[in-house]
């Protein structure tokens, strides 16, 4: 008898505790995962209200290294110049499918996973990308010589086994961001990004609408059913597209995107590269912004830059006067490359650099957000 009401003391508890979830839930738009942890429905519906205060500034790899530097703890050269950490910061797992201990750019996923969770505490946001390797050559991400790649992967191809064993290598980083009382931390997950442009395995000369869309299916049918990854919200950028027809035609449908977005860079360094840019982002952000709002998702520029910065009011008019037209949670400038062979290879400002005033008048204005002003 006295275990029967300890048995029932505890339902009780356990159904209250329930009931609490719930209510705090309630009125929350879910993401694609049913099963999504609450700190992710949570961050999903953070996305939806910070775009109503402003759009945040996210940097690539912003705290793992920048021009120049590399690891030096609590560094970022988004913070060098404007004294605080971009609100959303991006990071690369290429090569966490071949079990490596750092990704392509040579970022140790140890020291990746600490600056996510530095970011989590802070109360910025995570997105990542994934330049995986060929798994027919074993070469990178760029061998993009078949046609073929994408078709041996799918269920049935003469890779599938050997790529879902990828997938939950994947999958295990993801369910190792862990924070301080063990919850996972939510990520947004850019993968198979630009698959309009040709330059990646997955591009649009490389398979077909048909096969990129069931790749984008079977990723996230393995990682969220079969791998059980609840801390995830996935993210569709293609590259630049001409209309909305070609923005949906490798589309894996609404119920397997959560954000929508597309990437974006000002090639070369006059005047007709930032007014080719200025009108790229425009018609860009049009695209995904109307279908971000009848389609209920999130809108981002997932990509974004003008290599070397040639251009010192880059950040306040080739990009602040376009996109604080439109309502999106976040544009995310690419990396700073530390390696001593790239020294022109960065998109965003570091001190001393000829666009770093400009770069301070940017995130200065009240609706571009950085990460002290999205802590809750
Ligand atoms: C590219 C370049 C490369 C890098 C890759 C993945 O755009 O920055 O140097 O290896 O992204 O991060």
């Amino acid at each position: 008898m006295k275990k029967n009401l300890a048995f029932l003391l505890l339902l009780a508890v356990l159904l209250a505790s329930c009931k609490q979830k719930d209510d705090s839930m309630e009125g929350m738009t879910l993401p694609i995962d049913k099963n999504a942890t609450k700190e992710t429905v949570l961050l999903y519906n953070r996305l939806f209200d910070s775009m109503q205060k402003g759009i945040m500034v996210g940097h690539q790899d912003a705290l793992a290294y920048g021009h120049s530097w590399y690891k030096e703890d609590g560094r970022s050269d988004v913070k060098d110049v404007a004294g605080d950490y971009p609100a959303v910061v991006g990071w690369e797992l290429g090569h966490v499918e071949n079990g490596a201990e750092y990704n392509l750019d040579s970022v140790y996923f140890s020291d990746m996973k600490r600056y996510i969770k530095q970011t989590y505490d802070r109360g910025g946001i995570t997105t990542a990308s994934w330049h995986g390797d060929n798994i027919v050559t074993g070469n990178t991400t760029w061998d993009c010589a078949q046609d073929s790649v994408v078709r041996t992967i799918l269920p049935n191809g003469s890779n599938h086994q050997k790529y879902l064993t990828w997938l939950d290598k994947v999958g295990d980083f993801f369910l190792s961001l862990k924070d301080d009382k063990g919850s996972l931390i939510p990520v947004v997950f850019r993968m198979y990004h630009e698959h309009t442009g040709a330059w990646f395995w997955w591009g649009s000369e490389q398979c077909t609408p048909e096969e990129y869309k069931q790749l984008w299916i079977m990723t996230v049918e393995h990682l969220r059913d079969k791998k059980k990854v609840h801390n995830l919200l996935y993210a569709y950028s293609p590259s630049e597209t001409k209309d909305e027809a070609h923005f949906l035609e490798r589309y894996p449908g609404d119920e397997y995107v959560d954000i929508v977005g597309f990437d974006c860079y000002a090639n070369g360094s006059d005047s007709t590269a930032v007014a080719r840019y200025k009108k790229a982002l425009d018609h860009n952000l049009k695209i995904v912004t109307d279908y971000a709002t009848k389609a209920n998702k999130v809108p981002v520029i997932g990509e974004t830059g003008m290599e070397s910065i040639p251009y010192n009011a880059y950040f306040t008019d080739a990009v602040y006067s376009v996109i604080s037209r439109y309502k999106i949670a976040w544009v995310l400038f690419w990396r700073n490359a530390w390696e001593s062979d790239k020294p022109g290879h960065f998109y965003g400002p570091f001190a001393g650099h000829s666009s770093a005033p400009d770069f301070k008048e940017f995130v200065a204005k009240p609706d571009i957000l950085m990460n002290n002003d999205i802590k809750q």
